[in-house]
């Protein structure tokens, strides 16, 4: 009887000590990485995710935005890292990728050495700029074979989540051309420009040491030029009759009919940046307009609506 219970109670532990183990080969074999943008000197608009410049802060020779790449993941099981990125708009170049490998500044997969300073070289960098296509490739890649435990061994990475430092950064030099609007730089995806063209990966070993490569979920970033919103009819006022346009191309929309406005009109129409044009739209207005009136030295709609 007493070797029946104890065989019955080593089965049940095994069970479940092998439950945390199974539950995590499978984490690993369905995870992926996660690649996003942040331009920290610009302002991010937290309820839409967009990166938003004013157009009257772009000086006549451009703006140069710093934008930092970054790579989450959570399961530190990647040992090569691939983010690729294109801006199809060539008012947004793509410039000044930084080599991690070549400075020594923090970056995702730093390592500590022993001394207290810190290496960017444990891993292996390489970058690529294509000014034709206006894209940037960033990989990091390790490939070593521990002998002991016979596998193949992740990278390390210098924080945990990977993502409190950048992978990489970059200047997208913006245009003072660049009109109102919405602007994307996205990462690639699929081939856009060329059949054999490489997109982004993530390639990842399971505990076996086996390799999982892995479509990272990717972030684009949205660059919104901003400065016109509430004044539709451009005469330089937010007032009733930009409300009143609003609700007629409203109107319109909602009825299957053509659009009223040009794009710049539909942009500054859109006053709370959802991407639709609506009454709320309209009402932003009239409240915007009802304050101006009853105030002395008003503040502009933009920052009103902050
Ligand atoms: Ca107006
Ligand atoms: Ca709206």
């Amino acid at each position: 009887m007493k070797k029946t219970i104890s065989a019955a109670t080593a089965a049940l532990l095994a069970a479940l000590s092998a439950l945390p183990l199974a539950a995590k080969a499978e984490n690993y074999d369905t995870y992926s990485p996660t690649f996003y943008f942040r331009a920290n000197s610009a302002v991010l608009d937290e309820k839409t995710g967009d990166t938003v410049i004013l157009a009257s802060d772009i000086p006549e020779e451009g703006l140069d935005l710093r934008v930092d790449v970054y790579s989450l993941d959570l399961s530190k099981r990647a040992f090569w890292i691939s983010p690729k990125w294109k801006c199809s708009d060539p008012l947004i170049k793509l410039k000044d990728l930084y080599d991690p490998s070549t400075g020594d500044e923090i970056y995702a997969y730093s390592t500590l050495k022993e001394d207290g300073t810190i290496t960017n070289n444990t891993y292996s960098v390489s970058i690529r700029t294509d000014d034709n296509y206006n894209t940037m490739a960033c990989s990091v890649i390790y490939q070593y074979y521990e002998p002991q435990t016979k596998t193949m061994l992740p990278m390390i990475p210098y924080c945990d989540p990977t993502d409190q430092y950048p992978l990489t950064h970059f200047t997208a030099s913006i245009s003072s051309e660049l009109t109102y609007g919405y602007h994307t730089i996205h990462f690639l995806t699929e081939a856009e420009d060329y059949a054999d063209q490489r997109v982004s990966e993530a390639n990842l070993y399971r505990e076996d040491g086996t390799s999982l490569k892995r479509d990272p979920i990717v972030e684009d970033m949205t660059i919104r030029i901003s400065g016109i919103e509430g004044d539709v009819n451009g005469d330089g006022f937010v007032d009733s009759s930009d409300a009143s346009d609003v609700l007629v191309e409203y109107a319109a929309l909602q009825t299957g009919q053509e659009s009223t406005l040009d794009d710049r009109g539909r942009f500054a129409a859109d006053t709370d940046h959802d991407r639709i044009i609506d009454s709320t739209d309209a009402s932003n207005i009239l409240v915007y307009y009802a304050y101006v009136m009853s105030t002395e030295d008003p503040v502009s709609f933009l920052e009103y609506n902050n």
